[in-house]
């Protein structure tokens, strides 16, 4: 199991002392940055986006590229890649991953007429195989970064057998013991139960994982004053996030967004916290497989999975989330990125 430590930033100094597994496992080389690649189905709920936002104003994140997975990934493709133009990151590079149909979604009037192919950055279109490349000429372990489906991770498993032990997952995934309410009746989770013969091909060759599961994910939302540093910031990753925030509610107004008072559950941010840090929240290692359903069961002869089960601390985790979110070291957003 690799060996996880702790990034140290403002936010993050403070360590909960009561959290007996965090010494275990919890993130990163001190005085280095971590390297990952994102996985993402960015172009469905708007958490990813929302996600991606955060990654990007971390500056203990190296990232090596972001790559996309299901439905139609060039889609989802062009979302990541018209975002980083915008902000001036064409140094990462995007990855066209595992497409599942032509299926778009809310935010494909934001990349209408978008090229990919001129890019200023690099363009994988195999981003499995990208992905291959970077683990194998990586010094140490790169982290993958999964907030959609194990699609394109269970590819890099069948395609390159033994590559397991070259990576850390840390996933957004799973109900252990809660619901989306809150209530002990865990659920089939989506990025598990969209495709869970992947999921289920990741567990079993018992990856080094953490999870976010549900159990934790679903108390993320911005309200009030905090919610509002968002929505008025008048720098561009905030401002890219409300624009596609306000596509995405008014093209799924049953799914109780409100622009103007509060986010969505912003389930995603939680893995990208994770990868480098389990501050304010509670970890237990629990063996888990997934079952034909998609529900995880705990089962002895399964691998350990790192799971974030409670908060210790949400309120400081949402003040983290807005101040990475609002920092305003990116450069100046361009005019056009299309
Ligand atoms: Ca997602």
């Amino acid at each position: 199991m690799n060996k996880v430590r702790c990034i140290e930033s403002d936010c993050l100094k403070k360590r909960n002392s009561k959290n007996n597994e965090k010494s275990q496992y919890d993130v990163v080389h001190r005085n280095s940055r971590v390297s990952v690649i994102l996985d993402t189905d960015i172009g469905g709920d708007i958490d990813d986006t929302w996600a991606l936002g955060m990654l990007v104003n971390l500056s203990a994140y190296n990232i090596k590229m972001v790559s996309t997975v299901s439905y139609d990934a060039v889609y989802r493709t062009k979302i990541v890649a018209k975002f980083l133009q915008t902000i001036n990151r064409t140094d990462i590079p995007v990855g066209i991953g595992t497409s599942t149909s032509d299926q778009t979604g809310a935010q494909r009037d934001w990349v209408e007429g978008y090229d990919l192919e001129k890019y200023p950055g690099i363009v994988h279109k195999d981003a499995v195989g990208a992905m291959a490349e970077i683990i194998d000429s990586a010094a140490d372990p790169i982290t993958i970064l999964c907030i959609g489906t194990f699609r394109n991770i269970a590819e890099l498993f069948r395609r390159y057998p033994g590559i397991e032990s070259k990576i850390r997952i840390v996933a957004m995934c799973g109900s252990v013991y809660q619901n989306i309410q809150g209530e002990n009746t865990p659920i089939p989770e989506w990025n598990i139960v969209e495709d869970i013969s992947a999921a289920q091909a990741v567990f079993r060759k018992k990856p080094s994982i953490t999870i976010a599961p549900v159990d934790v994910c679903r108390s993320v939302r911005l309200e009030g004053e905090e919610y509002a540093l968002v929505r008025d910031s008048k720098l561009p990753i905030p401002q890219m996030i409300l624009e596609q925030y306000r596509n995405w509610t008014r093209c799924h107004p049953e799914l109780g967004g409100c622009p103007q008072q509060y986010s969505s559950t912003l389930w995603d941010t939680v893995a990208i916290h994770l990868g480098l840090s389990t501050d304010f929240l509670e970890m237990e290692t629990l063996n888990i497989r997934i079952d034909d359903q998609g529900y995880m069961r705990i089962d002895n002869t399964s691998g350990p999975v790192h799971c974030a089960l409670r908060w210790s601390d949400l309120a400081a985790f949402k003040k983290y989330l807005v101040k990475t979110l609002t920092a305003s070291k990116t450069l100046p957003v361009r005019s056009s990125a299309s």
